[in-house]
């Protein structure tokens, strides 16, 4: 049945042309206020976790990765050096000495100039007199406003010393960011983890005894009541394999859909990631490899009270991972994840994810690391959405439909965070 022309309000919309359509989507994306369902960025009240500042901006592990194909010296020396060298190192490298055409140190630059600064003839003085003039709380408040970003999800393990002092404080956390429960090692690592558990009063062994297994819940229901996450996040490897024996399996099938189950918690599986291929980059050295998700169907498939939230790292992952959004409710597709987060892979994911899921999925989030990262990651994917955006729209109004401004900020606020909350609620 054709959807008609007069509006819930009442008001009579228009038919759009295909230049109007093309006004009004680049006005709704960029003007959409986006939930940007994980970063790594942290209000003032965590302390040293708030990244900000040109320094902070500069030894971002993307661009301590691109410095290294520039530089001849070792690994261990570079770490050796204080961070503000290690940023001039970079500065040098990658914005003086050749002009910053990767997508992560023209990251830099957008994020400068958006702030008013000039990346070109600013030099390192003038720029860190200006970040270090800001004071915290109105800062992240003119950098979410510069980035249109309304909330945020933060990225919070329980394992992490450098968090506890925010979450024993007690402190009423700003309502833009949201907790989720960060907790690779658990599923990953559990014979440290497990050592670590005990020191904390759990009675956990290595192996996953039935009361190893109710511990681990007990931790999971501790951590949830402190914390108040929306979701339970767990970046994972290549060689994940479900049905299996494997350590992480029992765990996620045995203690962890069964907790996120009751706790009405989605689960957010990253897959794909190969950690520290190259160590001596520390932080850098991560790198990709392709998901089996023909597990991940399965586990999805055999769960169908969980709710699971998935990203996959390798380009070659994301068709997949489309069509198995088609068949599987209880699974939400979000974000273009660290090495896919480029604007040739956002415009290939963005228009297969918009031909084959619609609306009902989150076309992007952010990853940001450092506070004022959320304004140049956000500029970025908006204007490639944006522009697969358009497109999608035009096609549909030259196959018969008649675009309204409506149908559009309706779509642009689905994909920046409206179909994840709906998701969420479902
Ligand atoms: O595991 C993750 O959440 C990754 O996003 C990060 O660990 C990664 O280092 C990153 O910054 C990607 O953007
Ligand atoms: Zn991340």
């Amino acid at each position: 049945m054709k959807k008609p022309l007069l509006k819930r309000d009442g008001l009579r919309s228009g038919a759009l042309s295909l230049a109007a359509i093309d006004t009004a989507v680049k006005k709704a994306v960029a003007s959409e206020q986006i939930l940007d369902i994980h970063t790594h960025v942290y209000p003032p009240s965590f302390g040293a976790l708030m990244l900000s500042g040109i320094d902070e901006l500069l030894i971002y592990h993307y661009l301590v990765a691109e410095g290294f194909r520039y530089w001849p010296g070792d690994y261990p020396a570079f770490w050796k050096l204080p961070k503000h060298v290690q940023a001039e190192r970079i500065w040098q490298t990658l914005f003086v000495d050749r002009s910053p055409i990767s997508e992560a140190a023209r990251g830099v630059v957008t994020t400068l100039h958006r702030l008013g600064l000039q990346p070109r003839q600013n030099n390192l003085a003038t720029l860190r007199a200006h970040f270090a003039s800001q004071k915290p709380e109105a800062w992240v408040t003119r950098c979410m406003e510069i980035a249109g970003v309304r909330a945020l999800g933060m990225t919070n393990s329980p394992f992490d010393p450098a968090e506890t002092p925010a979450w024993a404080s007690g402190l009423r956390h700003d309502p833009r960011f949201i907790p989720a429960l960060r907790i690779d090692s658990l599923v990953l690592d559990w014979p440290t983890t497990s050592q670590l558990l005990r020191g904390r009063g759990y009675d956990t062994t290595a192996t996953l005894t039935t009361k190893t297994a109710n511990e681990m819940r007990r931790f999971l229901s501790d951590c949830t009541k402190r914390m108040q996450p929306a979701y339970v996040m767990i970046s994972m490897p290549p060689t994940f394999r479900y049905p299996n024996r494997s350590l992480p399996a029992s765990i996620i099938e045995r203690v962890l859909l069964p907790f996120c189950a009751e706790a009405g918690l989605p689960l957010a599986l990253m897959p794909g990631v190969r950690r520290h291929v190259n160590p001596s980059l520390l932080l850098a050295g991560d790198c990709v490899g392709l998901a089996d998700l023909e597990s991940y169907s399965q586990l999805i498939a055999a769960h169908p009270l969980n709710k699971f939230l998935l990203t996959a790292l390798a380009r070659e992952n994301q068709h997949e991972l489309c069509v198995m959004a088609r068949k599987f409710r209880n699974l939400h597709v979000f974000g273009c994840w660290w090495f896919t987060n480029i604007p040739s892979l956002i415009e290939e994911m963005t228009r297969m994810r918009i031909e084959l899921l619609g609306w009902s999925v989150t076309l992007q989030h952010s990853d940001a690391r450092v506070m004022e990262q959320l304004i140049y990651k956000w500029d970025h994917s908006r204007a490639v959405i944006g522009k697969v955006l358009v497109e999608k729209f035009c096609d549909l109004s030259n196959s018969g439909w008649e675009v309204t401004e409506q149908d559009i900020a309706e779509g642009v606020h689905a994909v920046f965070g409206g179909s994840f909350e709906e998701f969420m609620k479902s």
